[in-house]
C-alpha cells in the first residue's frame, strides 16, 4: 500500500463548517479509500482504458480504487438522475450506486401512491392530465453557486412541463404546464441564487399554437420560459426563431446559455442539418427582466413573450436581449466550467467542442469573438463536466469514450485542435451525459464522474430485446493514474442527466411536520374522527396506526362520493401505512405524520376490505376494516 485517499476526508477539511451546519454529516461515517500500487497493473487493463499517455507516449496504469460502501455504511453523495420516459426521478448513493429511492414526477406510481390521492392526483390533473413524462435534467437549487439542498427542478420533454421536488420530502409538490412550449428540454436555474428556474423549449411551433400557421415554419418559434422558484409561478418567456436545446447558466446573474441544432427553422432532418453552424444562443437576463418591466412584450397564453428574434427591435440597441453565437453544425450540450468563465457547447455533428468567454459578451459588438477556443475532441460531442482542476470531460457518442480536454490549453491552442487532449476513455456504450460531482457548481469536487450510457449490450445478464442503460462510474481524483472505471449500474430506461450533490447539503426530514401540509392533522381523539353526509356525498375523517385504522367498518350507499381523510398518527420514523381499497382504484400512502385524502364513486354494492400496503408489523396483514357498500333501493 503506497497511498491512501479519502473522498469524505476531503470534503470535511472543504467544509468545516459543514458539521456544525448540519447534524446529519456527523452521521456519515468515515471510509478510507484504499489505493493499493501493487494492484494499478492489473486494474489498468481491466479498467479497458485506452488512453493515459505519459510524455513517452506510453500507456499509464490506472489505480486502483474502491468505490464499496459496506453495510451498514453511508454514502458520499446523493445522485438525482432522471427516469427518461419513465417520468421519474431516481436517487443514487455515489459512490456505491445503490438506488436508494424513486420519486415519482410526471408518471403515476402506486409504491408511493403518488398521482392516487386527491392532492398529487389534481397536481397531475391541472397539469395536462397527462399519464407520463420525460425527465431529462434534473437541477437542485443553488445559493452563492453552492447546492444548498432545497428544491430539485426538472422538465417534461413530453408536454412542455417544469416540476419542482421538495428535497426535505423527497416528493414533487408543484408542476406548471408551459402553454408556450411543446417539448421542454433544458432545465437550469439562474445562478449564483436560483432566482429563475428555466424551461428551454425545444419543438418549433406556432405561438399561440391555436391552428394557425399550420403549414409555415418560418412562422414557428420557440421560447425560454422562466419561473419564480418559490412560489413557483410562470413569470414570463424569450421567443426566438430558432429552436432550443439544452441549457446552463453562468455564475453571476446575468447570462443564461442554450444551445440551438435548428438554426435553418427546418422541419426535415435535412433541412435542420442543412447549414454549416447553428447557435449558441444567449439571454442577457437583466435585460430582458427590463423589457418586461417596461411592459415591451405581447401576452400570448397569460405569459409575457419578450420579442429575441434576430430582427427584434430590442436585439438593435448596444445592449442586445439575445446574443446569437456561430457554433459548428447541430451542437447539444453547453454547461458553464466551475469558476464561471467559460460555456462550453458540445459539437454533436462536428467533432470539437466551442470555447465561449462568458465575459467577452459583454465587450465586443460582434458575439463571435467571445469565442475564444475550439478544441478537437471526437466524434459525436455531447456533453462536457468538470472536475475544478481545469479539466472538461466530454462524452463522444459515436466513438463511445469519454475524452478529457485541459481547457486553458484548448484556449491557448489552435482553433480545432486536439493537443488539449489529455486521455481518451472507453465507455459502454454510446454515451450521452456525464455528470461529475458537484461540476454545476462553482465547488466542483473532482472525484466522481458518472457517465450515462444509452446502450449496455454485452454489460448484463440478457433480459429480452428491452436492455438496460448503463450507468458508468469512473474515478476522476488522481490525474497521474488517470480516469478509472470502478462500477457499472444497469439502469431502467431512461437516465439522461443527473446531479450529483453531497450529501451534507441535504437535510430530509424523516417523518412529517403536520405543519407543512394542508390538510388538519387527525388525531386518535373521538371528536376528529367521523362519518359525515351530505346528500350522496360521504365525508370520513380517521386517524390509523398500527394495528388498525380509526373505523371497523363504514357503511355507504351504492352510488355515494366517498372522501376519506386519513393520518398516520406514528411518530416513529419509516413506519407507513397505506390505505387500499381493492376495486375502487384507492391507493394512498401515509408516512409517519402524514395525512391524506381521496375520493371516489363506491360504485357497486359489496363488501370490500380496506387495508393497509405496507409491511408495517406482525400484525400488518390483520390492518383492515370493511367498506361496505349498501345496495341502492
Ligand atoms: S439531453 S443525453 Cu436532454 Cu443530451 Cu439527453
Ligand atoms: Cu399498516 Cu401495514
Ligand atoms: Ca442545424
Amino acid at each position: 500500500m503506497t497511498d491512501t485517499h479519502s473522498t469524505t476526508d476531503r470534503s470535511t477539511t472543504e467544509t468545516d463548517a459543514a458539521d456544525d451546519r448540519d447534524p446529519l454529516f456527523a452521521r456519515i461515517p468515515r471510509r478510507d479509500f484504499m489505493k493499493a500500487g501493487a494492484a494499478a497493473g492489473a486494474m489498468g487493463s481491466l479498467a479497458g482504458c485506452t488512453g493515459l499517455l505519459d510524455s513517452d507516449g506510453d500507456q499509464q496504469a490506472a489505480a486502483d480504487v474502491d468505490a464499496s460502501v459496506p453495510p451498514g455504511e453511508l454514502d458520499d453523495y446523493y445522485a438525482f438522475l432522471s427516469g427518461g420516459h419513465s417520468g421519474d426521478i431516481r436517487v443514487y448513493g455515489v459512490p456505491s450506486m445503490r438506488q436508494i429511492m424513486r420519486i415519482p414526477v410526471f408518471n403515476v406510481e402506486s409504491a408511493r401512491g403518488y398521482g392516487f390521492d386527491d392532492e398529487t392526483h389534481e397536481m397531475l390533473q391541472n397539469s395536462g392530465g397527462y399519464t407520463w413524462g420525460d425527465t431529462h435534467h434534473p437541477r437542485v437549487s443553488q445559493t452563492d453557486n453552492e447546492y444548498d439542498g432545497e428544491w430539485l427542478f426538472v422538465n417534461d420533454k413530453a408536454n412542455g412541463r417544469m416540476a419542482r421536488i421538495d428535497l426535505k420530502y423527497f416528493e414533487t409538490d408543484a408542476i406548471i404546464d408551459l402553454p408556450n412550449h411543446q417539448g421542454t428540454h433544458g432545465a437550469c436555474m439562474l445562478m449564483p441564487d436560483s432566482r429563475y428556474v428555466f424551461g428551454v423549449g425545444e419543438l418549433r411551433v406556432p405561438i399561440p399554437n391555436d391552428g394557425r400557421d399550420l403549414d409555415d415554419p418560418s412562422e414557428y418559434g420557440s421560447t425560454l420560459s422562466a419561473m419564480s422558484p418559490d412560489p413557483f409561478d410562470h413569470e414570463w418567456d424569450v421567443r426566438v426563431d430558432c429552436n432550443l436545446d439544452n441549457g446552463d447558466s453562468g455564475k453571476e446573474g446575468e447570462w443564461f446559455f442554450t444551445t440551438s441544432y435548428n438554426s435553418e427553422e427546418g422541419v426535415t432532418e435535412s433541412e435542420m442539418t442543412a447549414a454549416d453552424t447553428d447557435y449558441v444562443v444567449a439571454f442577457n437576463i437583466p435585460r430582458i427582466e427590463d423589457a418586461v418591466e417596461a411592459g415591451e412584450y405581447d401576452e400570448v397564453n397569460g405569459v409575457p413573450v419578450v420579442d429575441g428574434t434576430e430582427d427584434s427591435p430590442l436585439n438593435d440597441d448596444g445592449e442586445p436581449l439575445v446574443r446569437y453565437i456561430d457554433v459548428p453544425t447541430n451542437p447539444h450540450g453547453v454547461s458553464v466550467t466551475p469558476d464561471g468563465q467559460y460555456a462550453i457547447a458540445s459539437g454533436k455533428l462536428d467533432p470539437t467542442c466551442t470555447i465561449i468567454e462568458i465575459d467577452q459578451l459583454n465587450e465586443v459588438d460582434d458575439p463571435n469573438d467571445a469565442v475564444v477556443g475550439r478544441v478537437n475532441v471526437g466524434n459525436g460531442p455531447l456533453h462536457t463536466a468538470y472536475d475544478g482542476r481545469g479539466h472538461a470531460y466530454t462524452t463522444l457518442f459515436v466513438d463511445s469514450q469519454v475524452v478529457k480536454w485541459d481547457i486553458e490549453a484548448a484556449v491557448d491552442a489552435e482553433m480545432g485542435s486536439e493537443d488539449p487532449v489529455i486521455e481518451k476513455h472507453d465507455v459502454h456504450y454510446s454515451p450521452g451525459h456525464l455528470i461529475a460531482a458537484e461540476s454545476y457548481t462553482s465547488e466542483a469536487q473532482g472525484d466522481w464522474l458518472i457517465v450515462l450510457n444509452k446502450l449496455s449490450k454485452d454489460r448484463f445478464l440478457p433480459v429480452g430485446p428491452v436492455f438496460p442503460e448503463n450507468d458508468q462510474l469512473f474515478y476522476i481524483g488522481d490525474d497521474d493514474a488517470g480516469m478509472e472505471l470502478v462500477k457499472d449500474t444497469p439502469a431502467y430506461p431512461e437516465p439522461h442527466d443527473a446531479s450529483i450533490v453531497r450529501a451534507d447539503r441535504l437535510d430530509p426530514a424523516s417523518v412529517y411536520d403536520p405543519d407543512d401540509l394542508e390538510l388538519d392533522f387527525i388525531s386518535p381523539a373521538d371528536e376528529d374522527n367521523f362519518i359525515e353526509r351530505d346528500g350522496d356525498q360521504v365525508h370520513i375523517e380517521m386517524y390509523n396506526q398500527r394495528n388498525h385504522f380509526g373505523f371497523e367498518d363504514i357503511t355507504v350507499q351504492e352510488g355515494d362520493e366517498v372522501t376519506i381523510r386519513s393520518t398516520n398518527i406514528e411518530q416513529e420514523e419509516d413506519i407507513l401505512h397505506s390505505l387500499a381499497i381493492p376495486e375502487h382504484d384507492v391507493n394512498v400512502k401515509l408516512a409517519p405524520q402524514e395525512t391524506r385524502e381521496v375520493t371516489f364513486t363506491a360504485d357497486e354494492p359489496g363488501v370490500y376490505w380496506m387495508y393497509c400496503a405496507y409491511f408495517c408489523s406482525a400484525l400488518h396483514l390483520e390492518m383492515r376494516s370493511r367498506l361496505l357498500v349498501e345496495p341502492a333501493d
